[in-house]
């Protein structure tokens, strides 16, 4: 039995620097991803140029990570994994553990205090509250308007952000930077919309809102790093790497890029340390990864879910699916874009065809299919009604929707199998809901389609609807290479 990592048992090098005792910054969602993420550019940042930008970490529910981090001093281990070999780094960057679901009011009064000077968050697609097919806050849904209904302990965290703004203009806590870490197309205009839009639909004290119009900054960004889930494999080899068990590494490749709007209320970190490129070209540059890099991601994992690929490299391996892949790249999702100047498409592609190809991280096919009703939305919508308006079929795009359909809600009598089965797909009862007495696959899309998952322009749009429908039909009955063919010979 090897000990437990802790400041005790562990005395080698951290990465970066340890952050000093009062935190400056606060993350909402310590998932994996933060953690090989923003944590590592703050800690490389504060060992170039110091600053007072330590973390509070704050779970949304789950006492899990947060526990375990305040149990072991705060330190955690990244486990880089490529084809070029193995590494281990500590992090020392955390310094205090919140969980929101418990601790609503203290979270709000840390967000207040006027050390926090910037909230990352990464609360995923589904933190956003944002209405599917009218992209304004859902404030007739069921959690917006219960936490419209009980401000002083609101369960989302937009409500919870709101909440903490009127305290912080309250307390005169001064200016704030919230910087959204999530795979949104203009990550920081959506969190700025959706937190002003519950602003609108609350109380708020006199003189609040030019407060907060001149003091609160949403800068965009575009945050990317491939971290897959934790799994016995990792926690087996940092054991071996370090004589310590770590209960809490995280699994990461090589690669990592933040591209950030340098739009900050009261300073920051000195993230181009670490790495991080300050630009006015970020809409673009997300773009640029939410179409090649995460749409292209969402169908390696339907087709590698119909197929029996367990891993994404193990699906980017099949050639339909490599395939059907570079049409998407080339002829769907490269047009739609305005690259950012200077950017090199067939570089960062040959880029992304090595990282999709990674087996030693072996990123899960069913974590990327996860969450697909949300992430969906980013990756589908206006790059196939761009080529509809032009009269053109995209073909990668309607099968996408056709495997996702396939995987997480498929028609009576079709089973996907055990890789589709486990990826998670929060919409499930929905999509069952509105399937229900669909009677033949045409309407059983149809009904997915117009279920509030995508915006009205496509759900409607007959012609992409009936491709898809095809495409799921294929599948069915000739499989999911059939399906791919199919698309590709269109
Ligand atoms: C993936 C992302 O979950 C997904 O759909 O595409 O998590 C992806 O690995 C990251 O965005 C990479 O930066």
């Amino acid at each position: 039995m090897t000990q437990a990592l802790s400041k005790a048992t562990y005395d080698g090098a951290v990465l970066g620097v340890s952050a000093p005792p009062t935190p400056g910054m606060l993350h909402l969602g310590i998932g994996n991803f933060h953690r090989a993420h923003a944590a590592v550019y703050t800690a490389k940042a504060m060992a170039a140029q110091g600053g007072d930008w330590g973390i509070v970490a704050v779970a949304n529910r789950s006492r899990r990570v947060v526990d375990s981090l305040a149990g072991q001093g705060f330190l955690y281990s990244i486990l880089e994994l490529s084809s070029a070999g193995e590494r281990v780094d500590v992090m020392d960057v955390h310094r205090e553990t919140l969980v929101a679901s418990e601790q609503t009011a203290e979270l709000m009064a840390r967000i207040a205090s006027p050390e926090i000077k910037i909230v990352t968050m990464t609360i995923s697609e589904n933190g956003y509250c944002r209405n599917a097919v009218t992209g304004d806050l859902d404030v007739d849904g069921d959690l917006v308007s219960a936490d419209l209904a009980n401000p002083a302990a609101p369960r989302t965290s937009i409500g919870q952000l709101a909440g903490a703004l009127i305290r912080r203009y309250q307390g005169d806590g001064g200016p704030l930077t919230i910087l959204s870490c999530d795979n949104l197309v203009s990550a920081g205009h959506t969190a700025q919309k959706m937190v002003t839009q519950y602003l609108q639909a609350t109380a708020t004290p006199d003189g609040f809102h030019d407060w907060f119009e001149a003091s609160v900054t949403f800068p965009n960004a575009m945050v990317d790093r491939i971290v897959p889930g934790t799994t016995d494999a990792t926690r087996a080899r940092v054991r071996e790497l370090l004589g310590v068990t770590d209960a809490i590494p995280v699994p990461a490749e090589r690669f990592s890029m933040w591209v950030i709007e340098d739009k900050f209320a009261a300073g920051r970190p000195a993230w181009e340390e670490g790495g991080a490129i300050f630009s006015d070209e970020v809409e673009a540059y997300e773009l640029v990864k939410l179409r090649l890099l995460n749409g292209s991601h969402s169908l390696i994992a339907y087709l590698g879910g119909l197929s029996g690929a367990d891993t994404i490299p193990a699906s980017f391996g099949q050639d339909f699916v490599r395939e059907c892949v570079t049409e998407l790249l080339n002829v769907e999702y490269l047009p739609s874009i305005d690259l950012p100047s200077g950017f090199d498409p067939q570089a960062y592609i040959a880029q992304l065809f090595d990282r999709w190809s990674n087996h030693a991280l072996g990123d899960a096919t069913a974590r990327v299919g996860s969450d697909g009703s949300l992430k969906l939305l980013q990756r589908v919508p206006d790059p196939a009604l761009r080529l509809l308006n032009l009269g053109e079929m995209p073909q990668q795009l309607a099968l996408m929707v056709a495997g996702w359909i396939a995987c997480v809600a498929p028609p009576e009598g079709f089973d996907p199998g055990p890789i589709a089965a486990a990826m998670i797909e929060p919409a499930k009862e929905k999509l069952a809901a509105v399937t229900t007495g669909a009677g033949s696959v045409r309407a059983h899309v149809e009904k997915i389609m117009r279920g509030g998952f995508f915006p009205e322009a496509l759900a409607t749009h007959d012609e992409f609807v009936g491709r898809v429908a095809e495409l799921v039909e294929i599948i069915i009955t000739h499989g999911v290479r059939d399906a791919a063919r199919t698309a590709l010979d269109a």
